[in-house]
């Protein structure tokens, strides 16, 4: 058993040239003096400039280039080998690593979480930069590629905010505090300047929470509104830590149940949720009686949400239907019966 506290350690992930290693180096001009920093950049070319224009910015930081170019692969197999060395040469108060704008950050936060232990690192809230002057609503609304980024993130930071109108900052603003799941943080900046509390916002580990309660849509700028006069449909909802995982057969099976049968009697109007599945990130919805899974880039925990009506569901009684075991006899005859 190691005794030395585990390194926080950070990922600033997002496409190439978004302002990522600004960010760091940003970060290390305010910090490198007061802290032991080290700092994994994985560049896309083979001569690892980035990691050169870090380590001469910041002589007493730690740097070091993961070589392994652009395929994401080839760099996730070197990671771990790259922390090791790192944080087992001196002791380090914080570890930033900047995967290649070409790997899936959902890959990179599954591998370091995995080995978190192993590597005694403590993984920190994920940080995606986006640059302000690719947004428009269509685009990252149906783009695959910005939903990656936008799903993986819990801090999401709009960088490059000087090229565009103040306008277009407050839309991508708007629609980012729309976001379902929201996100811990959401920044708008330029150059990559980054407040250090973006560094030090705590992981969060709740058991439950009673979610606010909110209508049928999710948006922020409706919160004056009062839906509670609609005493016939109840809020629900709880968040469990990432760490937790579930079966997912288990899972589908079960919200399957409990979209066609309600929670006693209680029909389950709407439901939302993302799961740490023992097959990966699911993302699992409730609509119209039918059930949907997609995987899912997010990885801040797990967390659920939904309408009933007429009565509450609490959050233990949900936690315990969605998770129950199956018992093979009761789907048998349920597929009689229907
Ligand atoms: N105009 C402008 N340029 C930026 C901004 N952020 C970064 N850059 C520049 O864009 C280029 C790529 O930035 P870099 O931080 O290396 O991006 P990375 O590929 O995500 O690490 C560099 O020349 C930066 O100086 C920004 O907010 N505005
Ligand atoms: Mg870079």
């Amino acid at each position: 058993m190691t005794t030395t506290p585990k390194t926080p350690c950070h990922i600033v992930a997002g496409p190439l040239g978004v302002g990522k290693t600004s960010a760091i180096l940003n970060y290390l001009r305010h910090h490198a003096s007061r802290e032991r920093v080290g700092v994994l950049v994985n560049d896309f070319g083979p001569v690892g400039l980035d990691s050169t224009t870090l380590q001469a910015e910041a002589p007493m930081t730690k740097v070091l280039n993961v070589p392994g170019g652009c395929i994401c692969c080839t760099m996730l197999a070197e990671l771990p080998r790259c922390i090791h060395r790192l944080v087992t040469e001196q002791t380090l108060d914080r570890l930033i690593i900047e995967p290649s704008g070409m790997a899936s950050p959902a890959q990179v936060i599954d591998l370091l979480r995995g080995a978190q232990r192993e590597l005694n690192i403590s993984l920190q809230p994920a940080i995606v930069m986006l640059s302000t002057v690719d947004f428009d609503e269509e685009t990252f609304e149906q783009r695959a590629y910005y939903h990656m980024f936008c799903e993986a993130a819990d801090i999401l930071v709009f960088n490059r905010c000087d090229q565009v109108s103040e306008s277009k900052i407050k839309r991508a603003q708007q629609w980012a505090d729309k976001l379902d799941p929201p996100k811990l943080r959401v920044f708008t900046t330029s150059h990559g300047q980054l407040p250090s509390e973006l560094f030090d916002l705590p992981v969060a580990t709740p058991q439950t929470h009673e979610p606010a309660a909110r209508g049928h849509d999710h948006h922020r700028h409706h919160h004056h509104h009062d839906h509670s006069h609609d005493s016939s449909v109840h809020p629900g909802g709880f968040v469990l830590d990432a760490g937790r995982s579930f079966d997912e057969k288990v899972l589908l099976v079960n919200l399957m149940r409990v979209c066609h049968q309600g929670i006693a009697e209680n029909q389950v109007l709407r439901l939302k949720g993302v799961f740490h599945t023992h097959t990966g990130w699911q993302s699992i919805e409730i609509a119209n009686r039918e059930v949907s899974f997609r995987p899912s880039a997010h990885r801040r925990d797990n967390r659920m949400e939904w309408l009933t009506q007429p009565g509450v569901v609490d959050q233990t009684r949900m936690l315990m239907e969605i998770d129950r075991p199956l018992d093979w006899r009761e789907i048998a005859q349920s597929l009689n019966v229907n």
